[in-house]
This record gives C-alpha cells, structure tokens and sequence, in this order.
C-alpha cells in the first residue's frame, strides 16, 4: 500500500516539474522572439518588445489610454453651432451631384477629424482622403499614416493649404478617379462636362485653402478659425473640373471625449466651446510623455524651475511666473506655442495597432 502511494506522489512531482519548465520555456522564447523582431526593424526605431511594435508605439497607446481617463473628470465638450445642421441636409443633396468626394482631414489627428458618419453617407461613392497641414507633423508621422492606409487600399494624398502642395496632384487624382463619367456621357452621345468634386472635412482643418490653392486665386474665404466658410459654394477649374467647398461638419454629439480635447488643441472647433486651462493642462500632460519634448523642453520653453508639476499645476505655475496668475492667458500662451510648432511639429495621434 505504502509504495503505491509513493508511486502515485512520484508520478505527481515529475507532471508538475514538465509543466514549470514547459512554461519558462515559452516565456524565454516571447522574449527572444520579440527582440528578433525588433532588430529587423529599422535603425531608428527602439527594440520591438510585443509583436514588433516599437517602444514608442507602445508608449502612444498607453497614452491614448490615460488621455481617456484624464477627460472623463472634465466638462464634456460640445460645439454645434447653428449653421452646421444646414450645411449637413445641403451637403446630403449636393453628394448626388459629386462625381468624387474629398475628404479633408488634420494630419495632426486624423482619427479624430473622420466624422463617424462620413461611410454612411458616402456609401460606395468614389473618394480620396486628404491629410493637409502636412508640414505640421514630423516625417515619422507621416510615414507612420502613409504606411497604415497604404496597408488598408485607401487613396492619401498629403498637403499643405497654405504653400500648395499636393494640391496639383489632388486635381489630377480627383479628374482621373471621376473620368469614367464623361466615357459614359460620350457613349451617349452627349458633350463632355466638367467632373464635380465636392470637398467635405471638419471646421478648419483647411478645406478653403486648399481650393485656392489649386485656383491659384481666393475665391474661397479662408481664416485661422472654425466656423468661417458658411455657405456651399462651388468654384470652376479651367473647362474640365468644378469643385465644391463646404463648411466644416462636425457631429452633433461628439461621444469621444479625447477626440474633442484634441479638437480643441489643434484649434479645429470654436474657442468658446472649451476652458483653455483645462485643455492646456492635458496638452502638457500629453507633450510631458512625448520623447521628442518632455518635461524639460517645457521648462525651458518657459523658463521655470522643475518641480514635479505638470497639467494643471504646470499651467497655474506658468500663469504665476508670466501672466500675474492668470491662467487663462497661460493657457492660451501654452495652446498657441503648440498650434505655432514651438515644441516641434508633431502629430497627437499615431495609426491605432
Ligand atoms: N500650416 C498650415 N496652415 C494651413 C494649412 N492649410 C490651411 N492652413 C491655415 O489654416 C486656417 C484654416 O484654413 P481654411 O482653409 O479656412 O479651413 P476650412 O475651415 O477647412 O476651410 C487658415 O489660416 C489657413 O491659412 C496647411 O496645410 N498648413
Ligand atoms: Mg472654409
């Protein structure tokens, strides 16, 4: 009896011994495995720790995650000034007369200027996506987006409102993506018209600019702020495209608050709609976790001492040390050096994993 048990404790021991070192086995191999990957990555990029994804990619994402928690204290921001609801019915009916649509985006945050509504109403409709204010973001972040839609099939083509470019290319894309309309007319036996491009986005993000630009006239008002572009109007280009501007929608309840924070820091929804300390104070958190700025280039941006105070306590010092203790006028200093590229033009958001 006495040996059967013996047996039984010896069969035990060894089936759990297989099974600790089965473990540390394949915790060695993660761990060997992810470095493989990182080394194969090219040379700027850190070693990869989880599936070849790179240090800073994992730092991004953990950062997307505290920026939710450090909005839902907050009071939610909303903007939806009047004439956006208008522009929103009149813009529905126009899309049946665009033969392309172009949807301008803020290379900034591409994520949080797509308007959640857009697949819906464009259904299959032809588009091509835009993502100006190129010279506002660092050229890994656009390699960053490039690669992510490249690897999803969507047409991106980058440019800048301001200088143009992208801009010719932009028309050139637009006339061939819409040429099968005038093959089609032709079969018909019908003149050729101009192809139609109706050009939608967010507030400010700079749909006007952009069509100045490829008028190489304004024709279109244009201005550092949402809200400005009233009207659809459409605008012809020489005999064979005609293009549609459109003032910025944006939906009626915007659900993400980190969405709207960031709206707000890239200066793509009315001023009013926020408290520029409150959205200051998560600029700096944010900035604070960015390798390329961190704690001690907003330091010495504003020459103060480092105490360990960031966010708000950060604002409320800056206000202290320049503006009297007013930490509107802070706030508004910290928002603007961001807007103007003074820590470096960076982009807030990185392609999600
Ligand atoms: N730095 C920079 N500024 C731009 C760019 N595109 C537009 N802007 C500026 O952004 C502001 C808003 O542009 P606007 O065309 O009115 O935007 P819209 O509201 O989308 O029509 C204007 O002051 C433009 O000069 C760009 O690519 N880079
Ligand atoms: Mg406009």
């Amino acid at each position: 009896m006495l040996w059967y048990f013996l047996w039984i404790a010896c069969i035990v021991i060894f089936i759990c011994g297989l099974c600790c070192v089965c473990k540390k086995k394949k915790k060695t191999l993660q761990i060997v495995g992810g470095k493989a990957l990182g080394w194969q990555t090219n040379g700027n990029s850190k070693p990869s720790t989880n599936l070849g994804r790179t240090e800073a990619e994992n730092d991004r994402d953990d950062l997307e995650t505290d920026l939710y928690h450090w909005t839902k204290t907050l009071r939610p921001i909303q903007w939806f000034p009047g004439h956006i609801s208008k522009t929103e019915k009149e813009l529905k009916e126009q899309l049946k007369l665009m033969d392309v649509v172009i949807e301008v985006r803020d290379a900034r945050i591409p994520m949080s200027t797509g308007h959640p509504q857009m697949d819906a109403w464009l259904g299959n409709r032809k588009r091509i996506l835009v993502l100006n204010r190129e010279d506002m973001i660092s050229t890994a972040d656009r390699n960053a987006w490039a690669n992510y839609y490249a690897r999803q099939g969507v047409k991106v083509i980058f440019s800048n409102g301001q200088l143009g470019m992208g801009t010719m290319k932009l028309g050139r894309l637009a006339k061939e993506l819409a040429g099968g309309v005038n093959m089609k007319r032709r079969a018909k036996g019908l003149l050729p018209r101009p192809v139609r491009a109706g050009v939608v986005g967010y507030p400010n993000v700079g749909k006007s600019s952009l069509i100045n630009r490829l008028l190489k006239r304004r024709m279109c008002p244009a201005a550092p702020r949402p809200g400005v572009t009233r009207e659809l109007k459409w605008v012809r280009f020489g005999k064979d495209l005609e293009m549609l501007d459109s003032p910025g929608i944006i939906p009626m309840r915007i659900s993400d608050q980190s969405a709207a924070i960031k709206l707000a820091i890239c200066d793509d929804i009315g001023e009013r709609s926020y408290d520029a300390a409150d959205v200051a104070a998560i600029l700096v958190r944010m900035l604070s976790r960015l390798p390329t700025v961190g704690m001690t280039a907003l330091h010495g941006r504003y020459k103060i001492e480092a105490d360990g105070s960031c966010g708000r306590g950060f604002v409320q010092k800056l206000a202290n040390h320049l503006f009297n203790g007013d930490t509107h006028q802070a706030a508004f200093r910290i928002l603007s050096d961001f807007r103007k590229g003074k820590f470096g033009w960076i982009a807030l958001e990185r392609p999600p994993q």
